[in-house]
């Protein structure tokens, strides 16, 4: 089909994001876009959506994306990569759907190495459908299905994703980083550029972890979910390079 125009902008900048004050899902989404346009990658972008918050963003990116069944982005991302290997195909998941809903598919994509790029989202909490507990809940932390608080004998553990991961074999990128900080917004960017750079260079299986806050189902305000980050969420999740082959 002959191409009538091609895109070089990510993000359209005239419409306004939907996410709560202090969630960090408009960073990393602005991140993703500011790579993509470095890159030149924004028309050979395919984004594969998970459901919940993640998916607010489609109202204002300018890169094409397709909304998973919930937890499946990962397989659905398999057959788009497999069926246009030129396209630069990633997923955008939360923990609900990343690591509950869709673990089988997530974890069965990691094993076979496929080459797509993973943005998993960690605020340790369902966002969207207002703060159920979530794999990656930590001890004692509250939730609408945990009203006083996560409790190991009854709830297990928190799930550490990039360790699970780097019990396999295939995967060759698991980073997790956070947006806490200018210099750890640096560093998020950095670790998307290189998931997508990997799949440029068919290396295969990447993954970015970006541990977030959640004012609004944490009960906290911005600030206080900053600290609530440095003091409890890096604890059990901490932040580094699990693995770059
Ligand atoms: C099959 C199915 N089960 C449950 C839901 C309800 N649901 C919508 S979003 C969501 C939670 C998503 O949480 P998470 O992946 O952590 O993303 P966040 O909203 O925190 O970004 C759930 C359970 C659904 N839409 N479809």
């Amino acid at each position: 089909m002959e191409q009538i125009y091609a895109r070089t902008k990510a993000i359209q900048e005239d419409k306004v994001s939907g996410f709560c004050p202090g969630c960090m899902h408009g960073l990393v989404v602005k991140l993703i876009g500011e790579v993509l346009e470095e890159m030149d990658l924004v028309d050979k972008a395919a984004c594969c959506l998970g459901i919940g918050c993640c998916g607010l963003q489609m109202d204002y990116m300018a890169y094409d994306n397709i909304t998973s069944p919930h937890g499946r982005a990962c397989a659905v991302a398999t057959g788009i990569k497999r069926t246009n290997p030129d396209s630069l195909v990633f997923t955008y998941q939360g923990d609900g759907d990343f690591a509950s809903i869709g673990l089988a598919e997530s974890l069965s994509a990691a094993n076979r190495g496929e080459n797509i790029s993973v943005i998993f989202i960690n605020n340790g909490i369902y966002g969207m459908t207002g703060g159920q507990m979530a794999p990656t809940t930590l001890i004692g932390m509250k939730a609408t299905t945990a009203p006083g608080g996560r409790k190991a004998e009854e709830h297990g553990y928190p799930m550490h994703m990039c360790e699970i991961l780097n019990q396999l074999t295939a995967p060759v990128y698991l980073e997790r980083t956070s947006c806490n900080t200018p210099a750890n917004v640096i560093k998020t960017k950095k670790a998307i550029r290189k998931a997508f750079q990997n799949q440029l260079d068919k290396k295969g299986f990447s993954l970015v972890e970006i541990v977030t806050s959640c004012p609004t189902n944490w009960g906290l305000d911005a600030l206080k979910s900053l600290e609530f980050l440095e003091e409890k969420m890096f604890p059990e999740f901490p932040l580094g390079v699990f693995r770059d082959r």
